[in-house]
């Protein structure tokens, strides 16, 4: 067994490393420890990291994964109003209990099938059009096809703004063609590369 430098256990933390070592003695397993890492000059650990993904600076916590930080769901039926009325059909992901980055616009890889697509993602709830429901959607660079109840991997890369109330659709649609111009931009950087190997799975960086 292979614990964290600050490994505890039991009631009220009571247990440690060496209890930990007693019970491998006694029944026959073997115990080691890790010790922190840290990047930044701070320990890497997952309270900091769920900080940082929550006020939505999803950039400075690759570094800390060793990969993007990203999402995964199924894609549901929105309020089909992306594609027929914007121009920008979206990719809504069912939301299940899963930590996500702070409402707002970002630069995305989209993982379908193995393969990354350029995107850029809404999180929050379209005040445009006075939803009540915050929603995770993703518009998916030139691609087409038919994708509803299918199982999507959202790597978030960068923030790029925050979500806001437009005066009408034109307004949010002119923004939304220069977050999508943005997106490419910033995903065709050589830092914002993605690798998706099966060197990746077999690390333990899927969690599934
Ligand atoms: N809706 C808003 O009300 N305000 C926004 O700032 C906003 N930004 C968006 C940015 C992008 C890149 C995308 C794809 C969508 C955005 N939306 C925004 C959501 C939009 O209202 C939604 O996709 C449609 O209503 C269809 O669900
Ligand atoms: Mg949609």
């Amino acid at each position: 067994m292979i614990v964290g430098y600050d490994y505890h256990l039991g009631k009220g933390r009571a247990g440690n490393f060496e209890t930990l070592k007693e019970l491998g003695a006694k029944h026959n397993f073997s115990v080691d420890r890790l010790d922190p890492v840290s990047i930044e000059d701070a320990v890497v650990s997952s309270t900091r990291i769920r900080d940082l993904v929550q006020a939505g600076h999803v950039w400075p916590v690759r570094p800390l994964l060793g990969r993007f930080y990203q999402i995964k769901g199924e894609v549901v039926h929105g309020m089909n109003r992306g594609g027929r009325l914007l121009g920008f059909p979206t990719a809504n992901i069912k939301l299940v209990d899963e930590l996500f980055p702070k409402p707002g616009v970002y630069a995305i890889w989209v993982e379908i099938d193995n393969k990354a697509h350029m995107g850029v993602a809404n999180i929050g709830k379209n005040p445009t059009f006075g939803n009540d429901a915050l929603s995770v959607e993703a518009h998916i660079i030139d691609f087409e096809g038919d994708i509803y109840g299918r199982d999507i991997r959202v790597h978030f890369v960068q923030r790029i703004r925050d979500e806001k109330k437009f005066s009408g659709i034109d307004e949010l649609k002119e923004r939304i063609a220069t977050d999508t111009a943005l997106g490419r931009q910033i995903l065709s950087q050589p830092e914002a590369e993605i690798r998706l190997t099966k060197a990746d799975f077999a690390n333990g960086s899927r969690n599934d």
